[in-house]
């Protein structure tokens, strides 16, 4: 097996840059029956919506295993750790607190707190409750609020035992994937659905910076946008036309209001019915000054001109793939962070998440994969070479802790580092959760001058 190794000198190696893992409350948590129902487990039970038929039912059963999981996190000798409240589960559907459901996050927080892990609460991470769904779900503009409320309340009772709040993960999956692709619960489809979704998201992020900001003074406050950087397939005047609309309205639909107060000009090419309705001043709301952005990086997209005049987003070819089917490109990630520094006006960022979900076979108690070390080890480099150009980046979360449930994909794809035996609940080292593992203990032999 080789190792995972970061130069001595590596900027990734100073001492406030931070390591951790990621996970989310739907994928991992289970016990369905002590919370309410949210839109994936409506999802899960609907007909050809999940490859391989399963929910999110019973998942890593993390809510049961949960001090086992804080050893795992533990064993591995990160600094910080990237979870999800489930809001189905800390709130009642009348707008009030479930103590019990909260009670779980206050031990599992205190408990990584006495270990000295730097704590980092994502507030949504895609299971709205099915009560609001019903009610429009992000279609609804009072979705907002009724988020900023349940922020408020949860944020009054945890404040500032977290290091660092993210309003949302990803806003594109959450509203273009879901209520415009119809790939994501609650599978809606069209371009009015998906863009009025995507603005109310936005607009509760807005809303909930203000009250996390107030009520948690001392913790930081930002919010987790998902990258594709754009690559045109051919040097055609089209493909490139294509390449701008299709990054614009996938990704910079998402970071522009955030840092510009403005969506991208693809939306003039939206026929006015498709258009979010956009109030006064919500733009302004949603351009909240943030503590920091976390930025999720798997892979690139490569765009063509479709015969409509819209892009399209071309399957990248058989070889150098993921078993997602996604093309391993780490130099496009140091390009689009220098690119995006150069851009926007940005906060500290954070890589919230890099991983890979590879073809793991379990032999014995050994998961030999180093095709999962080897993405990781490029793309480290990756990360280091846009900060040796100056991109202030102060962490990086690995996805995933452990493998979980992969939403429209099921328990298909394996991302963790730790493999998860669905059928005994064991958690198993994969031959990356070692390496990385040997590469965070070996941040103790260098000297900081
Ligand atoms: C996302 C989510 C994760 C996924 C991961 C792999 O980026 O889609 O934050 O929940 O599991 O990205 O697809």
């Amino acid at each position: 097996m080789t190792k995972l190794t970061l130069p001595y000198d590596s900027k990734m190696f100073d001492e406030d840059f931070i390591f951790g893992v990621a996970t989310s409350s739907f994928q991992i948590e289970g016990a369905r029956e002590t919370r309410l129902d949210c839109i994936w487990d409506t999802f899960c039970a609907q007909e050809n919506t999940i490859s391989d038929r399963s929910n999110g039912d019973v998942a890593c059963d993390h809510i049961a295993h949960w001090q086992q999981d804080i050893q795992l996190i533990c064993d591995l000798g990160v600094d910080a750790y990237r979870f999800s409240i489930s809001w189905p589960r800390v709130m009642h559907a009348d707008g009030t607190l479930n103590e019990t459901g909260l009670a779980f996050y206050i031990e599992l927080i205190d408990a990584l707190k006495a270990k000295g892990k730097k704590i980092f609460v994502t507030m949504y991470h895609w299971d709205l409750p099915q009560y609001l769904e019903d009610e429009g779900g992000w279609l609804n503009r009072d979705t907002a609020y009724a988020f900023a409320q349940y922020c408020d309340l949860v944020s009054q009772r945890i404040g500032d035992k977290v290091d660092a709040y993210t309003t949302l993960n990803e806003p594109f999956c959450a509203g273009y994937l879901s209520y415009e692709m119809g790939v994501h619960a609650p599978g809606l489809t069209g371009r009015k659905n998906g863009r009025q979704a995507s603005h109310h998201l936005l607009l509760a992020h807005g809303l909930a910076m203000q009250v996390l900001r107030k009520n948690c003074p001392s913790a930081d406050v930002g919010i987790v946008i998902n990258v594709h950087p754009g690559y045109a397939l051919t040097d055609s005047a089209e493909d490139i036309e294509a390449t701008k609309m299709g990054t614009d309205y996938l990704f910079h639909w998402y970071i522009d209001p955030l840092l510009k107060q403005s969506y991208p000009s693809v939306m003039d090419k939206l026929s006015l019915e498709e258009r979010p309705d956009i109030l006064e001043g919500d733009m302004a709301l949603i351009a909240q000054p943030l503590d920091f952005i976390g930025m999720n990086y798997y892979t690139r997209n490569v765009y063509k001109m479709g015969d409509d005049g819209w892009f399209e987003i071309v399957t990248p070819e058989p070889g150098n793939l993921t078993e997602m089917g996604w093309e391993i490109v780490p130099e496009a990630m140091t390009k689009m962070l220098i690119e995006l520094d150069q851009q926007y006006d940005l906060p500290p960022m954070y890589i919230t998440e890099n991983g890979a979900a590879m073809p793991d076979v379990r032999q014995g108690n050994r998961i030999a994969d180093q095709n999962r070390i080897d993405y990781f080890q490029s793309h480290f480099v990756a990360v280091e070479a846009a900060m040796e150009a100056g991109v202030n980046i102060k962490g990086y979360f690995a996805w995933s802790l452990m493998d979980n449930f992969e939403w429209a994909l099921g328990y298909s794809k394996r991302f963790g580092l730790i493999y998860i035996d669905y059928e005994t609940q064991e958690r198993v080292w994969k031959d990356s959760a070692i390496a990385y593992k040997n590469m965070l203990a070996s941040r103790a032999l260098v000297t900081h001058e």
